[in-house]
Formats: C-alpha cells, structure tokens, sequence
C-alpha cells in the first residue's frame, strides 16, 4: 500500500526532527501517542507530516472504505433555555420568527414522509424546552418503533439527558434504562464541545459538565449500548484544551468500548455570541482531523459531517484520517445553516454521495448505524460518471 512506503520514507527522511521520528515509528507500530506528543503534534507539526500518519491509520483500518449511510435529522424545536454561545439556538439570540415547536403528532408525520425510503436511521436533536420531558420523549420513541421498527433511533444527547432526567428526579441510570425500553437504539455526539471547564464555563450556557457529559455515555454504554462523540474546535479554545478533550474520550473508550464515531465539529460563526471570533482555516480543519485520528487510536471511525465542513473539504479529508460522510440528510437541518455552515439547504442524494467519495480515490460503502454494510457500491457506476475526467481512475461499466 501506498501509506506504508509513504510513512516508511517520512520516517527515514534526514531532515525531519527526532521528536517527529518517534512519533511516526510509534504510529508505523500501533503505539498510542502520548499527551505531551498531541500537544506537539498541535503546535508545530506540518499539514503533510499529519496527513501521512493519518491516511496510514485509516488505511491500515479500512482500506480504501469510506462510509454514509441514508438518514434523516428531526429538530423537534429550534429554541433552547440554554446559552451556549456558540449557538444560534440559544436564547440569548433574540426571539425568532422563524421559531418552532413540533408537537408529537407534527414530529411523527415527519417520520411518516419517509416510508416510502430507504433511509436506516432517524437523527434527533435540537433546542432543550421543558415539554420535551422523559414522558415526551419515551412516548415518541415508542410510537416511532411502533411505526417503523426497522427504523434505528439515534436520538438526544447528554445535555437533554441530564435536563430531563433532573426534571424527572431520577438518576441517569434509571433514565437511561427507560430510554432503552422505550426504542432509543443510540446516541449522537452532540453536546460534548470542550469538556475542559477553562473553556466549557465560558461557552457552554449552565447545560451539563464535561464529567456529566462522558458520565451518561459510559451508563449507556454498560447497557450494550453505542454512541458517538465530538469536539467543538476552533474558537476561544487552546491546543491543550483540545488535547485534555481527545484523552478524556480516550480513556473512557478504553473502560467501555462503546463509540463508534469520532466527529470534530468546526464552529460556525454566524448568527451567535461569538460571531466576532474568526473561523479556522480550512489548514487547520484537515491538521484537526488528522491529529484526532492519530490520538484517537481506539475509535474505529473519524466523521467529516459534511454539511457542516463542506463538500470540498470533507472530500479532501478522506486522505487526513477520515473515513465516514455521515448520511444523506434529506432534510432542512438548521442548527448549522443558521451559524453559517456551507450547506444551507443540507440534501444529498446517493449518487451524489458516491460520486463524492469515488471521485478522491475511495470505495463507497453504505452503512447503517452500527456500521453493518448495506451496500457496496464500488461496481456501481451512475450515468454521468462515464463523463468525469479526473486524477483516479474510475471503474469501467458497461451498460
Ligand atoms: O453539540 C452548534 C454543534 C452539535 C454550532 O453523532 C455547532 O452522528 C459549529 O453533534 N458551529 C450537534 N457547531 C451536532 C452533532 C452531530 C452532528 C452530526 C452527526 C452527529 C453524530 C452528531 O452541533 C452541538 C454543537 O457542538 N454546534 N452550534 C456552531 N455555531
Ligand atoms: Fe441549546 Fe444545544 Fe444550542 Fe446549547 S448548543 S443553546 S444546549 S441547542
């Protein structure tokens, strides 16, 4: 493979400092890197150097496997009693006129305009109100299931968790159990930002701490159960906040085992508290991704959520450690829309998914869930592939 003699002349290369060579011999062996050397990595190693280690992992763990799976995101509401500032939900935003509220009926008639699809999973997720309680929401994940067995529910995150269940005054592990009974199958990532409470006091609008956050995940995870993780980066955050962010979910991937996904968020800077602060460099992103796929050496997947980061960039960050699109989003998500994310209008269709993957060099793999493949769409060549001209060579169909 083309990683190892890549990473295997890095490490040979005269000019590259010691510091730099222990870490790439670690890497070529399947060390973990040490915090004191992710730190390094953040401050002063190169694009080019980041991406060998982390296109090596990625491919020494899935080839040239890149995953999506067909999906469709529910915000039951865009309003929140929280005042996350980097949020454009948040209520320190102005009462909105465009604010909703679904009730359970309007949430479910969304569910209902996909029977006729193939989607696999169901996202939940939005603004944290007080009708949305455990009765609320276990009713709704029953009558979905009821509805649409077959339909995996990925659904709230700590930050709702922990609201509710205070409301409910019951622990998390009685309300995680209810939540399990009621049809939740697993858990986003959300919510996470930065565990560090330097950072996490300033942002995060009084919602659940970093010790919560990873709490409720390692209950849900000792139930069998899988979930995902994420970072917010880019804003009032340092390089050793990100670090202390990546260990602690290290650490507890190495108790339970239960993610699945990595997924760092890059924050968006419009419509919120932080609007004055700049945005990262797309140099920066792909340095982020890589150094999480190098650090995170216990996660089996890193997510480019591409509505969020953007078709271009997340095609390029198939060769900086990533190996998951996230989902077709047949939707109008619009937590990121309204921060300024490059998708207004998020929607991609299969093909177009496929393409986005074939067309860098990778083999497109649908997935569900818990990454049980569904298809493999590497011999499947849509008409206007026939007319793409390009630097890989795509296969040849005849039809
Ligand atoms: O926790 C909110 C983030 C998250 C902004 O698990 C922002 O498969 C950037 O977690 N700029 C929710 N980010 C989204 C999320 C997610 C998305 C896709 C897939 C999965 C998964 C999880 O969105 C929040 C917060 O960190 N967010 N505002 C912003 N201005
Ligand atoms: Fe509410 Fe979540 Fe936005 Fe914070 S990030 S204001 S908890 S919707």
């Amino acid at each position: 493979m083309q990683s190892v003699q890549k990473l295997d002349t890095l490490i040979t290369d005269p000019n590259l400092k010691q510091e730099f060579k222990d870490i790439a011999e670690k890497v070529r062996q399947g060390q973990r890197i040490t915090q004191e050397e992710g730190l390094l990595l953040f401050e002063s190693a190169e694009l080019g150097y980041l991406g060998i280690l982390a296109n090596f992992i990625r491919e020494q763990k899935h080839g040239m496997a890149t995953y999506f799976n067909r999906n469709f995101h529910i915000e039951p509401t865009n309003v929140c009693l929280y005042t996350c500032t980097f949020c454009s939900y948040s209520r320190l935003i102005k009462k909105r006129e465009d604010g909703w509220e679904y009730s359970m009926n309007e949430i479910l008639d969304i569910v209902r305009k996909y029977d006729d699809q193939e989607v696999t999973e169901v996202h939940i997720v939005g603004g944290v109100l007080p009708q949305y309680d455990v009765p609320f929401y276990a009713e709704l994940f029953k009558q979905i299931k009821a509805h649409r067995p077959d339909l995996h529910i990925k659904a709230l995150t700590p930050v709702e968790y922990h609201y509710i269940f205070k409301k409910a005054k019951i622990s998390y592990e009685e309300g995680m159990q209810l939540m399990l009974e009621a049809g939740l199958d697993s858990m986003p990532g959300g919510g996470a930002e930065i565990f560090h409470p330097e950072i996490r006091d300033q942002i995060a609008g009084g919602k659940c701490s970093g010790e919560q956050w990873l709490r409720i995940h390692e209950i849900w995870h000792e139930l069998g159960k899988r979930s995902n993780a994420t970072m917010l980066y880019g804003h009032i955050e340092q390089f050793k906040h990100r670090v202390h962010h990546l260990n602690e979910l290290r650490n507890l991937q190495d108790k339970t085992g239960g993610f699945q996904t990595f997924i760092p968020l890059k924050f968006r800077n419009k419509g919120n508290q932080m609007s004055h602060i700049p945005e990262s460099t797309v140099i920066e992103d792909l340095r982020n991704y890589a150094i999480s796929r190098i650090y995170l050496d216990n996660f089996d997947h890193i997510k480019a959520y591409w509505p969020m980061i953007g078709r271009d960039t997340a095609q390029v960050l198939l060769a900086f450690g990533v190996d998951d699109i996230d989902g077709t989003i047949d939707d109008t998500t619009k937590i990121y829309s309204m921060a300024g994310a490059e998708e207004q209008n998020p929607a991609m269709s299969t093909q177009d998914l496929v393409n986005l993957i074939r067309r860098v060099g990778r083999q497109p793999i649908e997935r569900d869930t818990l990454y049980n493949i569904v298809k493999d769409y590497s011999e499947v060549t849509f008409e206007e592939d026939k007319l793409f001209r390009g630097y890989y060579d795509l296969p040849v169909v005849n039809n």
